[in-house]
């Protein structure tokens, strides 16, 4: 897509700190962190929102949820605890629409939805 800004991060025009990266997930700061970690983790393809995920992504999201499993170690907070989001449309605030996931940690976390 090419007025995605996440997909210009995947192809590297747009400067981002990633973490983690392979073939098919990118794993990267959030650029306005609410938390002590607050890293995205994003497939390469392009899909918009949790919505949007198919039959034929299924075995790319389980891959997606390893990395945040290596990336929340990664980060050291897999121990203390922390929490993976994605927001979906209006409500939910999504403001980037390319399925992207949060993994907020490093300190004790509320519940406001
Ligand atoms: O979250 C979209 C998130 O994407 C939001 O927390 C800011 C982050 N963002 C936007 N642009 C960038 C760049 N260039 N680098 C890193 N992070 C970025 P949403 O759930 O859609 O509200």
């Amino acid at each position: 897509m090419d007025d995605c800004i996440f997909c210009k991060i995947i192809k590297g025009e747009i400067p981002s700190t990633k973490v983690y990266e392979d073939d098919r997930v990118v794993s990267f700061h959030d650029i306005s962190p609410l938390a002590p970690v607050h890293v995205l983790t994003i497939p390469k393809k392009h899909i918009a929102s949790v919505l949007e995920i198919g039959e034929e992504d299924k075995e790319l999201i389980g891959h997606l949820h390893l990395v945040l499993q290596k990336v929340a170690k990664q980060m050291g907070v897999d121990e203390s605890g922390f929490r993976v989001v994605t927001n979906v449309g209006v409500h939910g605030q999504q403001t980037v629409q390319h399925l992207h996931y949060h993994l907020l940690g490093g300190r004790q976390l509320q519940w406001e939805a």
